[in-house]
């Protein structure tokens, strides 16, 4: 029981990102040669409303979750950022490998895109799979500034058969300003969420809402 416990668990480890640099290119070497492929992400402040209360938020190309990039391995990658906003902005490009001056998180890898001006992020699509990008600035993508990047596989039929591809990025809206959201989350010894929904354990006991409210 022991042995299968452990097999089990090494599958799951993550493969180290030079493997799987290796693994998506001919002979251990990135070989690219694909399409460019641009985008152009024009991220503006717009006004929603979910849930019966107008609240602001980030739109890019008009809609609320940005729009799925779409590449294939060995692509490159061309998206501009266009920031009609206020505010700084940028994307950063979630887990995905590329030189560090493109990887969208300000103040550390790259500069952030001020009030209106347009920025390019560069980079050649080096493996394959569904991820994600998002802003890294200012908790922007909590109100709209995040969507899913896929990169197709270069060559091969797809092992599984299908007739629709259909990525889903789930996402929580709550009217909540998300610097509010993210100080309360950092408190410590406070469970403000967990007591707004009335379920806290006290002692190790989860208390049911009946008896959270008898006991407020
Ligand atoms: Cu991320």
């Amino acid at each position: 029981m022991d042995l299968v416990e452990n097999e089990d668990h090494k599958e799951l480890q993550p493969e180290p990102r030079n493997n799987i640099l290796k693994k998506n290119s001919a002979n251990g070497k990135v070989s690219f040669g694909g399409k460019t492929v641009r985008y152009d992400l024009y991220v503006k402040d717009t006004i929603v409303n979910f849930t019966g209360k107008d609240r602001k938020a980030i739109a890019v190309n008009g809609k609320l979750q940005a729009p799925t990039l779409y590449f294939t391995e060995g692509d490159t990658a061309e998206i501009y950022l266009h920031n009609m906003l206020k505010e700084n902005t940028g994307f950063h490009w979630h887990g995905v490998i590329l030189p560090n001056e493109f990887d969208g998180v300000p103040y550390l890898t790259t500069k952030p895109v001020k009030p209106g001006e347009t920025h390019l992020y560069r980079f050649k699509v080096s493996q394959n799979g569904t991820y994600w990008y998002h802003s890294h600035e200012s908790l922007q993508e909590q109100i709209g500034m995040n969507g899913i990047l896929v990169f197709r596989k270069r060559e091969g039929n797809p092992q599984i058969k299908y007739t629709r591809e259909i990525p889903v990025l789930l996402g929580e809206w709550t009217n909540d300003n998300p610097k509010q959201i993210a100080r309360r989350l950092h408190m410590a010894n406070t469970d403000w969420y967990a007591i707004k929904k009335m379920r806290y354990r006290v002692m190790g006991k989860l208390l049911s809402p009946e008896i959270s409210e008898q006991s407020c």
